[in-house]
């Protein structure tokens, strides 16, 4: 089993404490990114993968390479562009708004928003069994979101199971108008979706009371080939449709250090999972275990688990885990 995913892979700079960036000196380097940590995430599961990016030829693109390679993730399909930057991006914290965790991205211009539809070649669907993207790739600049859906045509031709997270950024797309233009195609044709409260508010314009209602709602109009949506709704748990029945999990409880890359975790668990042959309630278990756990760190994806980590995990808190 492979999983190729596409998107572009970062440099993260970590505040290490509260406060306007203007005023912090002390930052924690991670590589990060949503479908470089899927990448990671399902690699450590026991899946192999790849990830279609582009770095530029500069020291992050560097760092970033070394960081895909130490994970055992193939790098056979990252473009080095020496005429553009990595894409670079700021976490500020608890300003202005105690508890929040503010993005802050230095990405335009980048390696990655430069990608085109030339820079997408077949060999790189070889032997893959799972494509991953999110709406992040589809809201960077035109030519990244072309290149995109070059990538799903040739998963249809060669029938790949494509997987999709909405992954909506408010600093990306201006509107519900913008965003369904530019998902509008991947909602369409992924098998597997995942998406989250916000991004389904911002879909419909709407505050939501009946999280499955609007669900429902959410397949009927957009997406018409799928066959598994997951709802993930942070501290509240998850439930995912499959088989015309809906799964409910809670969440399991943790110390929170950085909650950014919490929802790449559940994405990698539960396609792991899956392509594992497992059942529904079970992809949505072992997403939760890995989406708590590594929130429990600084970074992305360094929290992460394999099947060992996730079993002793499951020992301590059987029993434990709940809906809040
Ligand atoms: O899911 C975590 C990502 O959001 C983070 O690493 C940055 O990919 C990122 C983005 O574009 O927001």
């Amino acid at each position: 089993m492979k999983v190729l995913t596409m998107g572009e892979v970062m440099i993260q700079f970590n505040s290490t404490v509260t406060g306007p960036l203007r005023h912090v000196n002390y930052f924690e380097k991670h590589v990060a990114g949503s479908e470089g940590n899927v990448a990671i995430g399902v690699k450590r599961l026991g899946i192999d993968s790849a990830v279609l990016t582009a770095v530029g030829g500069d020291e992050f693109g560097k760092n970033i390479l070394m960081a895909l390679k130490a994970e055992g993730v193939d790098t056979s399909a990252v473009k080095v562009d020496s005429s553009k930057p990595t894409g670079i991006y700021f976490i500020q914290r608890g300003f202005p708004i105690p508890e929040h965790v503010d993005v802050v991205y230095y990405r335009k211009d980048s390696a990655f928003s430069n990608l085109s539809e030339e820079d997408i070649k077949d060999e790189y669907f070889k032997d893959i069994d799972l494509f991953h993207t999110s709406g992040i790739s589809l809201s960077l600049s035109d030519s990244a979101r072309k290149a995109c859906e070059k990538a799903l045509k040739i998963c249809t031709e060669n029938k790949i199971i494509v997987s999709f997270d909405t992954n909506i950024r408010r600093k990306l797309l201006r509107d519900r108008k913008e965003a369904l233009e530019k998902l509008n195609l991947f909602l369409e044709n992924s098998k597997i979706i995942f998406t989250g409260k916000g991004d389904l508010e911002f879909i419909f314009g709407e505050k939501i009371d009946n999280i499955e209602n609007m669900a429902d709602e959410f397949l009927k109009s957009y997406c018409k080939n799928c066959e598994t949506l997951v709802v993930k709704l942070g501290e509240k748990g998850s439930i995912a449709w499959n088989g015309g029945k809906w799964y409910h999990q809670g969440t399991f409880k943790v110390n929170v250090v950085d909650e950014v890359g919490a929802g790449d975790a559940f994405d990698s668990a539960f396609l792991a999972c899956y392509l594992k042959g497992k059942d529904t309630q079970t992809c949505l278990k072992m997403g939760s275990v890995a989406g708590a756990l590594v929130t429990t760190t600084r970074g992305d994806y360094e929290a992460f688990p394999g099947e060992k980590e996730i079993q002793e995990f499951l020992n301590k808190v059987q029993g434990k885990e709940y809906l809040r």
